[in-house]
């Protein structure tokens, strides 16, 4: 799933898609570089953003959804009804919902859904990230909304444990480590971990030599993403929700033998010679 932020205040891209020439022709580069998906949103959900209303939202995501939907697959990453449905009528075929809120909705629109936790909202959700158990609460939650929405008649559900929601850098790690557990549930995963600030953290902390002082910044957290990337593949989540297409697609196809659904398996079987340099 590759990441198209309509918006002027994304961490990571905010306001290099602004304008819908830019978003649509992003879009269609991310596709370029194998994404499958391409979720276009058009409400900040770092913390800290303020809310923006329905028709701000519909005006910002409606025309790019349209473009795009004759080309891929296209999710809408919203948290109001109504801007879903406006999505939707414009081609989206999946409702990525960060609030896990929209399964009634989702089931009259006839789509998938992809539910996503967190604790808090934007505003507030990185003040005091509390969890007795955190993998197994998130994993309550989401299954309990995902079976939820099946009886509602969802036939398409996707869970996401919602890195960085609602979770402090210790909460993040137990998930990405455990995610196998939720895996194994059987209802699909889907992760984003991409160029989130606990990878700035644990790049910085890998790599004393920055010489930076606090997070590496997002834009040079590619290693992180790849390699968070790649580790909620070998958990077996079916969807990785990422910035970076082409350098994710590249190394999950250069694991992918043993990545778990096995769909790339890589390289010559009777490679002649040495297997390096
Ligand atoms: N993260 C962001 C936004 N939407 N949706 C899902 N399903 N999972 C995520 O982890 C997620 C999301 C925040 O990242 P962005 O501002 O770069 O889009």
């Amino acid at each position: 799933m590759g990441i198209v932020n309509v918006t002027p205040d994304s961490f990571s891209d905010g306001g290099r898609f602004v304008r819908h020439e830019d978003a649509v022709a992003h879009g269609l580069a991310l596709v370029d570089q194998g994404a499958d998906l391409v979720d276009v949103g058009g409400e900040s959900t770092r913390p800290g953003a303020e809310p923006v209303d329905e028709a701000t939202e519909v005006a910002r995501v409606v025309p790019v959804v349209e473009a795009l939907a004759s080309h891929v697959r296209v999710s809408v990453d919203t948290t109001k009804p109504e801007v879903a449905a406006a999505a939707v009528a414009a081609g989206a075929t999946l409702v990525n919902d960060v609030a896990a809120s929209l399964g009634a909705v989702v089931a009259d629109l006839d789509v998938g859904w992809l539910a996503m936790h967190r604790q808090g909202d934007p505003r507030t959700m990185q003040q005091h990230p509390t969890y007795g158990d955190v993998m197994a609460e998130v994993t309550a939650h989401l299954l309990e909304r995902a079976a939820a929405a099946r009886s509602a008649g969802v036939d398409e559900v996707w869970i996401d444990p919602g890195i960085g929601f609602g979770k402090t850098f210790a909460h993040n790690w137990e998930l990405l480590g455990a995610l196998d557990q939720l895996c194994a549930h059987g209802v699909p995963v889907a992760v984003g971990t991409s160029r989130k600030l606990f990878l700035g953290d644990a790049l910085a902390a890998a790599d004393a030599s920055t010489g930076v002082d606090g997070p590496v910044p997002a834009d040079d957290r590619l290693e992180g993403s790849v390699a968070t990337a790649v580790l909620a593949a070998r958990a077996g989540a079916g969807m990785v929700r990422v910035h970076d297409v082409a350098a994710t697609v590249a190394a999950l196809g250069a694991a992918g033998a043993v990545i778990a659904d096995g769909s790339t398996a890589v390289g010559p079987d009777h490679r002649e010679g040495p297997s390096w340099p």
